[in-house]
């Protein structure tokens, strides 16, 4: 019955539904110590491995000699490629369709590659085993320069392709080219470049980094032999990937697989592969009949799992001398390291990095992508990325503002002229795209009132002025970025891994007494999917958050689903865990039609229940409605309230934002200070606004990282110089900002609840707030583009190449 001593109001928020500032739920766990990950993870007999790895960047490997390994206490075993091939599994498929060495096969490509592996009773025994191995090398000319990876006389380092001209993403033009990948129209674009009145053209780099998940890849394999059955604990964003290409390469059926992702120290992208480590733990459990676990410590974190970016962007700007922009071209040099382990869609070579229009309403556009092999570690795109998404708005936000530049123009009034209108959308984008919604001039205008635009630029104005007459050191930069994300693979028609098309899923199980449990195909890495899953869910039928249970991250109790990366949770499953609840709902309805004696058209929902419609007083709440279901349906009806939803989206969604970065910089030391830092994100209906703030500044964290000094760097010999915290830049509350988060709420018009993804926003936003920050400051002393990263000795080598110092 309902309960009238209540108000609507009080009933609304006794859900803790959607819009709802609900604490996390896990965070009870986590700051009580009593996480689970899977170094807490311990098996009976379970064994470590750790590997053996090259100091060489390039070299040929003339020998291997376990012999000393093996007679260190408690090493029971040194695997190398020669076992491995035993098996067949010295090589693995990556995601991009190239192949991946597990173990280093007559030579290694780069430092730090994996090049035995030894198992042992404990982790400093193995230690010691890896130091007893002894590997002899022959050092091979190093490629490092990916603009010299495809000269004429360049080293060969996959000598697996030798004679290919053919890759898995069409021709190659050299020994080193991975793939070209083309988008748009070239004659078109030409033309616009042919009657352009300015042009503008600039070689954009986006350095190499590495994400920094406080829990390092690992996974611990446990072979069954009785019953044939592989458990696997690990790291990882996407467990049901993991189990399918398990079940491809190591030819174990399927269902004999266990995949359990356990809690996730933060993922970031760093977790979506599958790496060397998991292979040789899965043989080394397979060969020794014991459970064998591997973790990656800092440094082999850094050097060798997947890297970020590492794109070399030369872009280029036709325009009206009014500032309409007229075409756009993009040439990009992307640097793959020793693979092609980009984990992007398959289809995708560069991932969607055919975003790269932006914001803007350009008539037309030509993207090329030429991908090349280094003496690198492999990887790519992991690191709050939606699959190039971050290359792409840096690209464009850095070159609009070039254009402001050169036109004389303000880099807001420049954006304000070319966005794309509301009035446009579903608009259509010159590189492919279809935008599902957007209203970037109220969120434009809305940054620009708040910080007082206006009048920050007569501040820059004043301080150029005193500048100039020597009364200070210290120069000012506004760095505005406006960013359109594609987030939410993805609709099947265009996205798919290893042949499996991107849908999510969710499966709703309500019990008797009004509680239940919901299971989806994502797996939270931090993102507390525990939390706002169980909010959909509250709004949809009525059943309190508290209430539901969410589980992610098990195999066998999960519903298939493709993971969690790419912002793609809330766009993919989120819609899944709508669309089950209303399946659960409908069925819901027609009890309680039966039960109120009514046609079911009679009823209407009211925020827990449902009521017959013109009647106040005859109301079945959902609680009891699961009493019912499971004590006395409806004749004919099966017991029971449950239902499972295996969602496909029409579309992938856009969020948007817009960000302001207010920057000093002392030009005598390079020393900057982030004096204001603006975002507002528009990411559609908002689920838990307190999540979303959180996922913004974690974001903006990462990207103030990368802008302002964090990097993987080679010398010129291919040796790693930022491979531990000493040397790369990870950002502490000492260093951070204080940020400023605003919105805008610009429904998806697919989605069954309006929401778009959000936890990659701030990284892509992010950066070039920071970058054009750090160029503004300097454009007045004649500077056009100064490559990221943006850390006090490049700043300070700027001034002095500007003449400042
Ligand atoms: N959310 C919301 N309302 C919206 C959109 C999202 O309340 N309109 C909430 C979601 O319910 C979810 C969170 O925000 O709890 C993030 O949702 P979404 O944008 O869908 O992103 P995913 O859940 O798919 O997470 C992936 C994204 C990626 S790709 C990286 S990388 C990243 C990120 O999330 N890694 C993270 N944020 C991270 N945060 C933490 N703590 N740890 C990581 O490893
Ligand atoms: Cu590319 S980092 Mo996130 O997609 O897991």
């Amino acid at each position: 019955m309902n309960d009238m001593t209540i108000t609507r109001a009080e009933r609304e928020a006794k859900l803790e539904g959607m819009g709802c500032k609900r604490k996390r739920v896990e965070d009870i766990r986590f700051t009580q110590g009593k996480g689970n990950y899977v170094d807490d993870v311990k098996l009976p007999g379970m064994l470590h491995g750790d590997f053996v790895r090259s100091p060489h960047p390039h070299a040929r490997i003339k020998s291997i000699d376990k012999e000393k390994a093996l007679k260190v206490p408690g090493v029971l075993a040194v695997l190398t490629a020669e076992d491995l091939k035993g098996v067949n599994l010295a090589w693995m498929p990556t995601l991009a369709g190239d192949v991946q060495m597990v173990l280093a096969d007559g030579k290694v490509l780069f430092q730090n590659q994996e090049v035995a592996f030894v198992v042992a009773t404990d982790r400093y025994a193995a230690d010691d085993g890896i130091n007893a191995v002894e590997v002899e090398y022959e050092a091979l000319p190093v490629l490092v320069d990916p603009f010299h990876a495809m000269d004429a006389d360049a080293p060969v380092l996959r000598e697996d392709l030798e004679g290919k001209t053919e890759g898995a993403h069409g021709p190659r033009k050299h020994h080193n080219h991975i793939f070209e990948w083309t988008v748009g129209d070239r004659d078109l674009t030409d033309a616009a470049f042919r009657k352009a009145e300015v042009t503008i053209k600039e070689m954009i780099s986006y350095h190499r980094t590495h994400p920094s998940p406080l829990e390092t890849c690992q996974c611990l394999c446990s072979f069954d032999k009785v019953k044939g059955e592989l458990t696997i604990y690990g790291t990882f964003q996407a467990p049901h990937v993991i189990r399918t290409v398990v079940a491809l390469i190591a030819k174990i059926p399927e269902h004999k697989i266990h995949v359990i992702a356990p809690d996730i120290g933060g993922g970031f992208g760093n977790k979506v592969g599958a790496y060397p480590g998991y292979i040789c733990a899965a043989v080394a459990s397979i060969v020794t009949g014991r459970p064998v676990k591997w973790v990656e410590d800092r440094i082999e974190n850094l050097c060798a799992t997947s890297f970020a970016r590492d794109y070399h962007m030369t872009t280029e700007i036709a325009a009206t001398k009014e500032g309409k922009v007229t075409g756009l071209r993009v040439h990009v040099l992307a640097d793959h390291g020793a693979f092609d382990a980009c984990a992007d869609p398959s289809k995708w070579p560069a991932g969607f990095f055919n975003i790269v229009t932006g914001s803007y309403d350009f008539p037309t556009a030509h993207l090329a992508v030429d991908g090349v092999y280094t003496n690198k570690a492999p990887g790519g795109v992991a690191y709050r990325c939606s699959f190039r998404v971050t290359e792409a708005a840096y690209c464009i936000e850095r070159a609009m503002d070039i254009l402001a530049q050169k036109l004389g123009m303000d880099p807001a009034e420049l954006r304000l002229k070319n966005f794309i209108r509301q009035e446009q959308f579903p608009y259509h984008s010159a590189l492919g795209w279809e935008y599902d919604s957007g209203d970037y001039h109220t969120a434009m205008k809305k940054m620009m009132d708040t910080v007082d635009y206006a009048g920050l630029r007569r501040e820059q104005a004043e301080k150029r002025a005193a500048f100039r007459r020597g009364e200070t050191r210290e120069i000012m930069g506004l760095g505005i970025s406006f960013f359109t994300e594609i987030v939410g693979a993805g609709p099947s028609k265009n996205c798919d891994i290893l042949g499996i098309a991107m849908f999510d899923s969710c499966e709703i199980r309500l019990h008797p007494t009004g509680a239940g449990i919901a299971r989806m195909g994502t797996k939270s890495q931090g993102q507390g999917h525990e939390t706002t899953w169980a909010q959909i869910i509250a709004t949809e039928i009525g059943i309190p958050a508290d209430d539901i249970m969410v589980e992610e991250g098990n195999t066998d109790t999960a519903p298939y689903g493709l993971g969690t990366y790419g912002s793609r949770s809330t766009p993919v499953a989120g819609a899944a865990i709508a669309m089950a609840a209303r399946k659960v709902k409908a069925k819901a309805q027609m009890i309680a039609a039966y039960r109120l004696e009514v046609h079911e058209d009679d009823l209407e929902w009211d925020i827990d229940g449902f009521r017959v419609k013109g009647l106040p007083e005859k109301f079945l709440g959902m609680k009891d409605i699961c009493w019912i279901a499971y004590n006395a349906p409806p004749p004919g009806m099966e017991p029971g309230l449950e239902a499972v939803s295996y969602y496909d989206p029409p579309n992938m969604t856009y969020p948007f934002g817009a960000y302001l970065c207010v920057m000093d910089i002392d030009v005598d030391t390079g020393v900057y200070k982030v004096r204001r830092f603006y975002a507002l994100d528009d990411c559609g209906t908002r689920i838990n606004p307190m999540i979303i703030e959180g996922q913004v500044h974690g974001g903006l964290t990462e990207a103030f990282a990368i802008a302002m000094g964090q990097e993987i760097r080679y010398d010129e010999n291919g040796n790693v110089v930022t491979g531990s915290f000493m040397d790369f830049f990870l950002p502490t509350a000492v260093e951070t900002p204080h940020w400023e988060t605003d919105f805008t709420v610009t429904p998806s018009p697919h989605h069954p609840i309006g929401a778009k993804g959000v936890g990659e926003s701030p990284n892509v936003g992010g950066v070039p707030a920071f970058s054009n920050a750090v160029n503004d400051a300097f454009s007045f002393l004649g500077s056009t583009h100064i490559q990221m990263p943006h850390d006090f000795w490049r700043n300070w080598q700027a001034a002095k190449a500007l003449g400042a110092v």
